[in-house]
């Protein structure tokens, strides 16, 4: 009977320590710091957005301001640079972070639940107000694939496909931020 007692009491013990550290989440986070992009820079600083794994996957948790408001493609971009570049002989806001992060070289752009660009984010909303809080969550990525890479919120929404716009249409390049350590 005391054997019994002492057994239930280690294992109750062992499953209380399992559900708070996942084996599979190294508990690893960032915060990203956030700005509009512009033709000459860096534009105003918007706010933060929180990176830590989780058992699911990903978690961001924006803290935004100033943005417009309704749905935003989010995703993480190849470069460590929000900065401007040329295209076509025009100056373009945020286009120095480079295309999609893809590290596996799949060339598709098929949202955060299917085999493509490892990169693509579930959209970003932001409210009537211009404020974003709602967190979103990436089950393919962990935060040590990101140091190094760019968050980028683009003007308009994300169909999680190439059709009929490229890059599930998302458009210009609005806010964004370099991932660190
Ligand atoms: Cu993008």
């Amino acid at each position: 009977m005391l054997r019994n007692s002492v057994s239930i009491a280690a294992l109750t013990t062992l499953i209380t320590a399992a559900a708070v550290t996942p084996a599979y989440a190294d508990g690893h986070a960032v915060t990203v710091e956030l700005s509009l992009t512009d033709v000459s820079g860096i534009g105003a600083a918007v706010g933060t957005v929180a990176l830590e794994d989780t058992e699911y996957g990903l978690l961001l948790t924006p803290d935004l301001v100033n943005l417009t408001p309704g749905a935003h493609g989010f995703h993480i971009h190849t470069n460590p640079d929000c900065g401007p570049a040329m295209k076509d002989g025009k100056i373009v806001p945020g286009l120095a972070a480079g295309g999609h992060f893809d590290p596996f070289n799949t060339g598709v752009h098929a949202g955060p639940y299917e085999d493509g660009h490892l990169g693509d984010l579930p959209p970003l909303f932001v409210d009537e107000d211009g404020t974003a809080t709602l967190p979103v969550l990436a089950p393919r990525v962990e935060v040590s694939f990101l140091p190094g890479r760019s968050l980028m919120v683009h003007m308009h929404g994300d169909n999680f496909s190439d059709e009929p716009a490229p890059l599930g249409g998302g458009g210009p390049r609005l806010a964004c931020g370099v991932i660190g350590e």
